[in-house]
């Protein structure tokens, strides 16, 4: 029987990408659009033209769910909206905090009165780990310094307390960064790749970065949408983190991008403290042991795949 899915958050990088995956295990998919007098759905256009292959509802997280939720009757419902950028939730805490922690309440609000056997997921973030030392899994405690992680750590409890309390199928997935060539061009990957692209044809003179010294686990977007997936499919609710378990500085991915190039980094790389965080997450690095394990999932994209993919669009697509 086919099943049904809402997206909250589709037209992102991960919503288009777990869009695709859902549609082709023939799910009926329906997804959440802001309204904007701006055409954002670049990302999942290719599934609406020239045939509608997914059904788009205008609407966001700031009010009640419940009339799009017993309207579809979903059989999953995916939680992958968010106001994602780390350091604007420090310039917008309050907005952050609204839409990242109360609304994945409103969601699960509206799941416990209109149907408990809806399943949900919810997009948690390493981001809660935090200043907690890595390597990090399910067992770390969580120390947040940022609105989004605070946000992020408030949805994460409220998804555990509607399983424990309301018995319904919710689930975490605490997912490290995550990257691909439709990532957005203000996060540190898609910005360095566009500027190092921009600067080898001409294009742009130099590239002002923040903090270089932060670590980060870097995955594909592809490979955590099918971890996504195998979280909501497996026979109980559970957490799990997804990782590749590899870690590299904003530094060293730098080097890599502008190696790629033949260019030497060191030539047009400026700082600018606006691009630096009032707390600064100082290094993320995944254990996967737990989603390897129980579910059998693995990445399959190393670092070295995203940069030349992402390296790839920029100069097919945009240049
Ligand atoms: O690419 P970023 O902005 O990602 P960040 O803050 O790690 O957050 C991402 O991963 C989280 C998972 O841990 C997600 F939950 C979240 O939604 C998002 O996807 O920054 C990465 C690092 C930071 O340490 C930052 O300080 O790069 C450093 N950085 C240095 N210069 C910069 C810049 N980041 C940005 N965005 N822009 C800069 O110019």
């Amino acid at each position: 029987m086919t099943k049904t899915a809402i997206i909250y958050g589709i037209t992102g990088q991960d919503g288009s990408y777990l869009a695709e995956l859902l549609l082709s295990k023939n799910y009926e998919v329906h997804g959440l659009v802001r309204r904007s007098s701006s055409i954002h759905t670049k990302r999942i256009d290719h599934l609406l033209h020239p045939v509608e292959k997914i059904n788009l509802h205008y609407g966001d997280l700031s009010t009640s769910q419940h009339g799009l939720i017993s309207r579809i009757q979903p059989d999953e419902i995916y939680n992958l909206a968010a106001m994602s950028h780390v350091r604007v939730s420090f310039d917008v805490p309050e907005y952050t905090i609204d839409t990242n922690a109360i609304g994945p309440l409103r969601i699960l609000e509206a799941i416990k009165d209109i149907n408990t056997k809806i399943k949900y997921y919810n997009a948690a973030s390493s981001e809660m780990f935090g200043m907690s030392p890595p390597p990090q899994n399910e067992n770390t405690t969580f120390q947040p310094c940022s609105p989004y992680g605070i946000a992020k750590l408030s949805a994460y409890w409220t998804t555990k307390l509607y399983r424990d309390g309301y018995n319904l199928f919710a689930c975490n997935g605490i997912l490290f960064n995550h990257e691909s060539e439709r990532r957005g061009e203000t996060f540190v990957t898609k910005k360095i790749v566009r500027a190092a692209v921009r600067i080898k044809l001409g294009k742009q003179h130099s590239l002002t970065l923040g903090n270089l010294d932060a670590r980060r686990d870097w995955g594909h977007s592809k490979d955590y949408c099918q971890a996504i997936y195998a979280i909501m499919q497996h026979n109980e609710p559970d957490d799990f983190v997804v990782a590749t378990e590899y870690q590299y500085s904003v530094k060293d991915f730098l080097i890599k991008v502008f190696k790629a190039l033949y260019l030497n980094w060191e030539d047009y790389v400026v700082y600018d403290d606006k691009y630096k965080r009032p707390k600064e997450v100082p290094s993320l690095l995944g254990d996967a042991t737990k989603i390897k394990t129980v579910l059998g999932w693995n990445p399959g994209i190393n670092i070295d795949m995203i940069i030349s993919e992402m390296i790839g669009s920029i100069t097919i697509e945009e240049e």
